[in-house]
Parts: C-alpha cells; structure tokens; sequence
C-alpha cells in the first residue's frame, strides 16, 4: 500500500509520475537489478516469465543468510500471540505518509481476514526476530492466486504484502533478504510469479494508479490534517460541498436509477455462489488483469461481512410491489476499513478510513432487440457500427450503475462503519463516478508490480484494465 493524504488545493498529478523517462527511474537499484523483473528499457514482443520456472532440486534448501544476531521466523497466524507481534510490529513501523502524520493501522481482526485466507500458507508468513531478546523486528507475508492477465494468461502468482522492518533495521539491506526468502519459499511451492503493489517506484510498475478520496466527515479530516481548506474556501463551504445528504436519505431515487424491483442488504452467505459467478463474469468483462474467484469458499472469506473490517452489500430483486425477494442478486459492492493513527498533536487519536474493495454490476444489457428503447436508432447502420454503439451503449449502463452503486456505498460506510473518508484508485470503472460524486484526488500512487513477469509492448495495461485490489 501507499499512504497518500488529501490535499483539496492540488489539481494536477504529482508531475514527477507522469514523464517515464523522470531520473528517478534511472537510478541504479543494487537489489531490484538483479531480478527478473521488467526493464524499461527493453521491448518485449509478447507476455511471458522473464526466467523459465526452476525445478524443485534447484531451488535451496537452507534459507537466506540473515546478520549475526537475527533469526527467522515463521509466524503462525493461528497463535494469537504472535498475531499480536505482527500487529505490534505493523502499528509502529508500517506506512506512513511522507510528511510523517499517519501512519495505516491494521486492526487485529484485519490481520486475521488479511492473512488467513483459505489455504493459506504458514511459512509464507515470515518473520525476522533479535537473538537477544526474541523479538519480531521484521516481517513480510505471501497469498497465493489465481490470476488472469491479457485474457489468455491464467498464472498462479503470489501475492505479497506487509513488508515491513522495524525503524531500527531500516537502510541496512534487510529487506532484500526478506524478499529473497519469500521468493525462495514461493519457489519451494512451484510458484515463479508475484505480484505486489508499493507506494514506491522501483523497476517497474506495470501500471501506476492515483489515490482519490471522497470525504465523509470534512471537519475531522480538516482538523487532523488529512485535508487542507484551500485558499478562497472555507470551512463551512466544504462541509456543504461534501454533504451527503442527499444520498443517505435519496433512497428512493437511488433504487429507481436501479431500475426498481430491487432492494439493497448486506451481503450473506447464501449469496456467495451468485457472487461469485458475477464478480468473475464482470471481471473479465471489463478488466485485463484480476483474480479469477475458482471457489465460493474465497469468495466468502473475502466478502462476508466483518465487522469494522469488510462491509460487502448486494442489491437483490424484489416482486413488484412487495417486500419480497425473488432469490436473485443483481450486483454487489464491498469496501474495507483501515484506519490510520494520527501521529500530530490532534484530538483525534485515528481517522477512521474506508477503501473501496471489490464490485460487480449486472445491468440488463442493450441488445439489438432493445436498443431502439435505449435511443439508439438502426436503421442506415451497418452491423459493425451498430455493434459498437451498442457496446459503446452497455458500457455507459455499466457505469450509471457503478455510480449509483458507490453513491450508496459512500453512506453506507458513513452509517455503517463510521468512516471518515472514503478512498479509492482510479482502476476498473472508478473514473465513472470520482468526478460525479466529489472524490479529490490524493497526493499518493499506487504502483502495481509482477514478479519475473513481463508485458509485450502491444499489450500494455492502463490502469482501467486493473481489476485486483490490494489490502
Ligand atoms: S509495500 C509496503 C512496504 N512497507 C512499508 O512501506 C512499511 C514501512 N517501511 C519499511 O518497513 C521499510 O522501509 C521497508 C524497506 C521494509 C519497506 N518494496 O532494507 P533496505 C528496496 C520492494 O535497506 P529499508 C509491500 O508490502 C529498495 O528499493 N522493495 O530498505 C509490498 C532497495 O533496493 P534497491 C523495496 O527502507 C512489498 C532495498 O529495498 C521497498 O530499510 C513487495 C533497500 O533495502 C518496497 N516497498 O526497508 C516486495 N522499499 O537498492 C517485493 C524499499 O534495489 C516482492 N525497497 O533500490 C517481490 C516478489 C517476491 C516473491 C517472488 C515469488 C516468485
């Protein structure tokens, strides 16, 4: 992750992202250039591994050498005292903003859902612990995946995520150890892909993604610093600005622009399967890069709700003119709360943040039948471009929905989960409502990376073709 705070005075994208050729993507790395990860400078005609997969008798069998002093450790999740240790180690040494006013804290119970998904493995969660004293100093964790990159591309890849050392361990190239290891215990596993996201730039992000936050309680961001009144405005005048009101009590007006006939509830079990099918079907649909959801056990784990963790909501249809569900689901959408300690002088000891997680929408599509009842006249059209003003047609219904969706999931997580802030990046069909429903943007990144992975030339993603969202 990245920590990115939101500046209401700042308009244009931080300028040092947006030139590939910046002199920060020319420095010498002593680590990541010995990797295989992909070069800038070298063009690739087709996606592929950067080095084949190694056969298991080739990969070592003894870890990576660690400082006199240091052991490893692998942290077993299921122990709650170790939990604790990760937690402890993450709420004083994980990310921070630049400026050193936040810093994300991961709740206990966020920890749980984050590193026990199912099947997931203990020695993935590795640990550097003090000789002396036993303690946890550094950490980084692994989740396998399943993942579908430029439609032909299904790859078992391993997610990382929580690389963190202790402020005392920091600039003495410990983290490459743990990075080696990790890629060491993936390799013992059969697995030769990663990915992972990082607010830094390192050799080289397959797509950059920018931070957009929507404020939800404006006088707390304002007071802690996570935003600023630009000059000109004022107080009162932002607190208008991001009323929400109109949302919260407009339920009426958000179900007709669903269409009626639907009700919007807290996502349960017995909706998984139906999930699961659409949130693959939308996935495909609109991304080239996403995880593919092979079991409803996943899909449960990630998005049943958990308490001040993961609120997921479906919109299911009703008979007319009754309460009454018909049993189908239309769509779903899910965000996640991680807070983040106020480390200035505030009243405020953390402000309380929601991101967006993932989303599914299932308009009734535009066909050739009924695309004169979506304005869309044939006649003197050959079939290619009736084709694509249909497909141009099914793409704005896709994003009236998720626009409708997000205006919900923006009270809901102010209702329900007390959030201060709602925070998203600009992939998938996000664009279809920042501008709409008054996200700003962030002063942070989101750099997505693989792991001996690399793209063809022709086959560039853009950060609308992501559909994986990170922790
Ligand atoms: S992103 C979240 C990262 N965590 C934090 O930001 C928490 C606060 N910071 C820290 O704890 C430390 O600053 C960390 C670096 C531990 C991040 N990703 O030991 P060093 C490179 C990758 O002296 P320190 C997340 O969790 C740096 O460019 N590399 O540095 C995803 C330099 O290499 P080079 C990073 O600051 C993690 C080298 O480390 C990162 O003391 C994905 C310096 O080492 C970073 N975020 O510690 C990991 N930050 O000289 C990669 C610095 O070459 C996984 N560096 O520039 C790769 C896939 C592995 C599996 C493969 C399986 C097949």
């Amino acid at each position: 992750g990245q920590y990115t705070l939101f500046d209401t005075d700042s308009d244009a994208p931080n300028g040092s992202e947006s030139g590939s050729t910046s002199a920060s993507t020319k420095k010498a790395h002593e680590f990541w250039d010995t990797q295989p990860v992909q070069r800038q400078d070298r063009k690739i005609a087709k996606d592929g591994p950067i080095h084949p997969d190694i056969p298991l008798e080739k990969v070592p069998r003894e870890p990576v050498t660690l400082p006199e002093g240091y052991y490893w450790s692998e942290i077993n999740v299921d122990d709650e005292a170790q939990l604790k240790e990760i937690h402890n180690l993450l709420s004083v040494n994980y990310v921070e903003d630049v400026d050193e006013m936040f810093r994300f804290k991961y709740s206990a119970d966020f920890l749980i859902w984050a590193l026990k998904s199912p099947g997931y493995r203990s020695e993935w969660n590795i640990g550097i612990r003090n000789t002396g004293n036993k303690e946890l100093q550094g950490f980084v964790s692994g989740t396998e995946m399943d993942l579908r990159v430029n439609e032909t591309n299904r790859l078992k890849m391993t997610e990382i995520n929580f690389l963190c050392l202790s402020k005392k361990l920091r600039k003495s190239r410990m983290a490459p150890l743990l990075i080696k290891e990790i890629t060491r215990r993936t390799h013992l596993k059969g697995i030769f892909q990663a990915l992972y996201t990082a607010g830094v730039r390192l050799p080289t992000p397959f797509t950059i993604c920018q931070y957009y936050h929507r404020p939800l309680n404006i006088r707390k961001l304002v007071d802690t610093g996570f935003s600023k009144v630009p000059p000109g405005s004022s107080l009162s005048a932002l607190v208008a600005h991001y009323d929400l009101k109109a949302n919260i009590y407009g339920e009426e007006k958000l179900i007709g622009q669903l269409g009626g006939n639907v009700r919007v509830r807290p996502m349960q079990a017995k909706d998984v399967p139906q999930v699961r099918k659409l949130l693959n079907r939308y996935l495909r649909a609109r991304s080239r890069m996403h995880p593919v959801f092979d079991n409803d056990e996943t899909v449960g784990h990630w998005l049943l709700p958990r308490t001040h963790t993961v609120y997921s909501y479906v919109v299911e249809e009703i008979h007319a003119g009754t309460n009454n569900p018909t049993g189908k689901v239309l769509d779903m959408i899910s965000f996640y709360m991680l807070p983040s300690t106020v480390l200035s002088d505030s009243k405020h000891s953390h402000v309380n943040c929601a991101y967006l997680f993932y989303y599914c929408v299932n308009p009734e599509p535009v066909t050739v039948e009924s695309c004169q009842s979506h304005g869309i006249d044939p006649t003197g059209l050959s079939k290619t471009a009736l084709r694509s003003r249909i497909k141009a047609s099914n793409s704005e219904l896709v994003a009236d929905r998720v626009r409708t969706l997000m205006t919900y999931a923006l009270g809901l997580a102010k209702r329900d989960a007390h959030a201060d802030v709602f925070n998203c990046v600009d992939m998938l069909d996000n664009n279809s409502f920042v501008d709409q429903l008054r996200f700003g943007r962030g002063d942070g990144f989101l750099h997505y990376y693989f792991y001996n992975w690399q793209l063809g030339s022709n086959s560039a993603l853009t950060q609308r073709d992501v559909g994986l969202f990170m922790l």
